[in-house]
């Protein structure tokens, strides 16, 4: 009998592992190919353009739960994760296919209302929806969004490029996303006991929204552009920050110091945050789905950025050895452990 061949489960590789293992024999036989897999977006080099593209596949169940989620703003969110991609490529997003594995089962004017989202994103992004696919599920829906886009050489921005004097920026504000799904969550827990309790929902309109129907960075690859600043490396926040910082470490080959002082959190998520019994911190750090963007730039670029409300300025990039450390509110740098999104 042949000796079986070591068995590793998914969940023991993780994401990430998962991706490498996979990928590990791929090869670039394409001079147009610039950037592969590793980024937030592959780079195709089409003579005076680059193309980038960008693709997110959302299973039910996994990344969204229909009890809470409206079809509509589902289509909207799908639409908007998979081009906050191109613009964390300082890139614009042109053109998206979509495709859809759905029940027999599912009502068509259910998946109208998810098509009435995609194509409301599509008109707010300008992005047009130029192919795609159906085919039935045993299971849940699962909607796979690729988005391609156009970038100028000179102004792509990738993932590795950050330098250890680096400054480290950020838009927006973290966190919101996770406890609005805490928010929904929860309700919905309290919905299934008693479906005559009314959810409690009331002065969250703010984090729900985060949570629901998400936005991307559309006006920063024009805002950078006005400030005169190319990042040297950039990423979009979907699994949480602090694993974010994690791959821009890891790809550009430095460390970095974030400060928890300097983290943007809205008063809504600070609040949930508190009735959950959470630092808000850990929201901000590991709960995902803000969609914002994050960046290193020269330091030579400080004074052009410190005053734009737009961003952020949280850390600095340092030399790999140092390692990646959160400084606390407390004055004590402990290493920032990489805990992102996971869907176990
Ligand atoms: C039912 N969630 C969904 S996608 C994602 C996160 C944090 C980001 C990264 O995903 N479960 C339900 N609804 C949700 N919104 C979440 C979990 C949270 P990936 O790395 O797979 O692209």
């Amino acid at each position: 009998m042949s000796k079986e061949r070591n068995q590793t489960s998914v969940s023991e590789l993780g994401e990430f592992g998962l991706i490498d293992r996979l990928t590990k024999d791929v090869e670039i036989k394409n001079e147009s190919t610039i950037e592969g897999i590793g980024d937030d977006a592959a780079v195709l080099d089409y003579k005076d353009k680059q193309v980038v593209v960008s693709t997110d596949l959302l299973t039910e169940g996994i990344h969204f739960n229909l009890m809470y989620v409206p079809l509509k703003h589902l289509g909207y969110k799908a639409v908007v994760v998979n081009i906050s991609d191109i613009y964390a490529m300082n890139a614009i997003p042109k053109q998206i296919t979509v495709s859809i594995a759905v029940s027999g089962k599912f009502s068509v004017e259910a998946l109208e209302d998810l098509y009435a989202g995609i194509n409301l994103a599509c008109e707010k992004y300008n992005v047009d929806l130029v192919g795609g696919d159906t085919t039935s599920s045993l299971t849940g829906l699962v909607i796979s969004i690729t988005a391609i886009g156009e970038g100028q050489k000179e102004t792509i921005v990738k993932r590795a490029g950050a330098k250890p004097t680096d400054l480290l920026c950020v838009t927006g504000d973290l966190g919101g996303a996770y406890m609005g799904l805490q928010l929904l969550e929860r309700e919905n827990e309290v919905f299934k006991v008693n479906p005559k309790m009314q959810p409690k929902l009331a002065g969250y309109d703010y984090i729900l929204e985060r949570q629901l129907k998400p936005e991307a960075r559309q006006d920063v690859p024009a805002i950078l552009k006005k400030l005169g600043i190319v990042p040297t490396s950039m990423i979009d926040i979907s699994d949480g920050l602090s694993s974010e910082i994690m791959h821009l470490c890891k790809n550009s080959g430095v460390g970095c110091s974030l400060f928890e002082d300097k983290v943007p959190m809205d008063n809504q998520t600070k609040q949930m945050a508190e009735e959950f019994s959470i630092n808000p911190i850990v929201a901000a750090l590991n709960g995902g789905e803000d969609y914002e963007l994050l960046f290193t730039i020269s330091l030579d670029d400080y004074e052009k950025i410190k005053n734009d409300p737009d961003f952020t300025i949280i850390g600095h990039m340092t030399e790999a050895s140092e390692g990646i450390n959160l400084v606390t509110n407390a004055g004590s740098a402990i290493p920032l452990e990489a805990q992102g999104w996971n869907h176990d």
